[in-house]
């Protein structure tokens, strides 16, 4: 272990660590190289310092980011924020959000990234988990106030000191009176925590995903691999970059590991994307299954110049076959599947995969060393081809949430792989296939229902454009059968629904027992169908 200048080891309990004989094979078979984050830009800004970085009204070159970086890391130092602190950050897709990132990073500051759909219960739940000392926010996003939210966190939560807006900063401190000049920057040990994701969970209050620098670096540079990103290419961070999809997927770090440029949206709109994607001659970014569909279908109506588009990257949720076909079609771009998890586990479809593999797995894994296994409720592993629950380790898959003991016992298993609660079909290629959630299922009079079946078959349907199967509350039956649809015209008959599904070889118990037409299904902070939201809605 290098030595850190870090006399602080506070921020590590409730850090769940890898254990020494597995970190030392990944040291050895070299997906630990031992560089902190930080080095990453400093290696490419030492490579190419005249090669654009940041896209946008100001733009910058890897140099000037580099150094606005370790200015960020000294300015934030001189406050007295220690390295080893926790600092929450909640900002929207905006370019200043890099050097923010970075020198917090450089300082050996561990940011805690939240999404700016966030709010009170979530930003304040986060905050006391991990024991934050400031909170980073930008002035305002659309018509909501973060100084407003952020007066109520720090009336809460005393233990925050700082507040860092970017922006108008009103009684709280201006983010760009904070950069400075100063000392030689602390060393960052690569073993250390570098920041922490949040869980995505769909139950409960979010938990924290503590991720080092050695399994992050290798993650970016990993998919940056994987997405065939080199320094010609243009990343657009569309999905909020604090989402581990965006930010390292290969995202805003791989695509600084290489040397490309990154634009960001606020608005992952089709107006607004597609001006940015012809503007900065975007060549990749990545979506959710919801907004693939959506851009797919924009085309039609939207005077853009898709052209520089070359990767289009979805994941997040499962992407219906009959949308995964459009995609390259639609947009004249190739399709890569993305099944990911902020607690590791990457899987990606790859160039040479075919397009029936493109369009129906959800990819396989990132890495040579990752350990997936798909097992019965018993926890004994299933044949190929036979679903299971994936239950996964490795070189970038956290050992336990942090500060989360109780959880951790069930979510892991005592040999330290992390249960996804994900549905799984392996073909002997390697290649999954994703069939649900082990929660996601309606149980009918006592019949399991998978919530995904049944959508897949109703978005068939040629009238309907989103379509999302849930559970309600049934006095003779448990839990009944309801299809939310999104339709283009009006709604079908239940009937006629039923005469569909039933053509499409479903079995009768899998049929909806309602159906209720939606303009829209509501989505979680990063932009997936929100089920739970749904189901209270009834
Ligand atoms: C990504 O990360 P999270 O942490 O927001 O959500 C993870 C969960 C997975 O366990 C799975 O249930 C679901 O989201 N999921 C997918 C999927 N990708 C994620 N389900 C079906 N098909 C897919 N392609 O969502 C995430 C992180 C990194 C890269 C991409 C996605």
């Amino acid at each position: 272990m290098t030595s850190t200048s870090t006399a602080a080891t506070e921020h590590r309990d409730g850090f769940a660590p890898f254990p020494a004989d597995l970190a030392e094979q990944y040291r050895q078979a070299g997906y630990w190289a031992g560089r902190p984050l930080g080095e990453l830009l400093r290696e490419t800004a030492r490579r190419a310092p005249d090669r654009p970085a940041l896209l946008g009204e100001n733009p910058s070159t890897y140099a000037e980011l580099d150094r606005d970086a370790d200015r960020m890391a000294h300015g934030l130092l001189a406050l007295g924020i220690a390295p080893g602190d926790r600092v929450v950050v909640q900002l929207p897709n905006v370019p200043e959000f890099v050097p923010v990132l970075f020198g917090l990073l450089r300082a050996g500051i561990i940011p805690v990234l939240t999404l700016p759909a966030h709010r009170r219960a979530e930003i304040e739940h986060l905050t006391r988990l991990s024991g934050a000392v400031a909170y980073v926010i930008a002035d305002r996003a659309g018509d909501f106030d973060y100084r407003a939210l952020a007066a109520e966190i720090t009336a809460a939560v005393p233990n925050l000191r700082h507040v860092l807006v970017l922006g108008e900063p009103g009684r709280f401190t201006a983010l760009d009176s904070v950069p400075a000049e100063g000392d030689p920057l602390p060393a960052v040990d690569a073993s250390d925590i570098a920041l922490m994701l949040v869980s995505g969970g769909t139950t409960g209050l979010p938990k924290l995903i503590a991720r080092t620098h050695d399994d992050y670096t290798y993650n970016a540079v990993a998919s940056a691999e994987v997405a065939e990103l080199g320094p010609e290419d243009v990343y657009l961070a569309t999905l909020p970059v604090a989402h581990n999809f965006p930010l390292c997927c290969p995202g805003v770090l791989g695509a600084l590991a290489v040397g490309a440029a990154m634009a960001f949206v606020t608005d992952p709109s089709p107006e607004s994307a597609f001006a940015a994607i012809e503007r900065h001659r975007v060549t990749v970014t990545a979506v959710v299954p919801p907004l693939a569909q959506l851009w797919c279908a924009a085309v039609e109506w939207e005077e853009a110049d898709l052209s520089s588009l070359r990767l289009l990257q979805v994941g997040g949720a499962r992407l219906a076959e009959v949308n995964a076909r459009d995609v390259a079609p639609a947009l004249g771009v190739r399709l890569q599947q993305v099944f990911g998890m902020a607690e590791g586990l990457l899987n990606y479809t790859r160039t040479e995969d075919s397009d029936e593999i493109v369009c129906t797995t959800q990819g396989r894994p990132l890495s040579p060393a990752d350990e997936v296994r798909v097992v019965d409720a018993d926890g004994r592993e299933v044949a190929d081809g036979e679903e299971g629950e994936l239950l996964t380790r490795g070189p970038y898959t956290i050992r336990g949430y942090y500060r989360a003991p109780e959880h951790n016992s069930r979510a892991f298993t005592p040999d330290g792989f992390y249960r996804s609660g994900d549905l799984v079909r392996r073909l002997p290629s390697g290649h999954l296939m994703v069939s649900g959630r082990i929660k996601d299922v309606i149980n009918r009079g006592g019949e399991n229902i998978s919530c995904d079946e049944l959508e897949e078959h109703l978005l068939a349907h040629p009238g309907v454009r989103h379509a999302a199967a849930v559970g309600l509350p049934d006095a003779a039956l448990g839990e009944k059968v309801c299809a939310v649809l999104v339709v283009d015209g009006d709604l079908p008959s239940l009937a006629a629904i039923k005469t569909f599904l039933t053509a499409r070889g479903l079995a009768t118990y899998k049929l909806p027992d309602v159906l209720r037409r939606a303009d829209v299904l509501p989505v979680t902070a990063v932009g997936k169908i929100d089920k739970k939201m749904l189901a209270a809605q009834g």
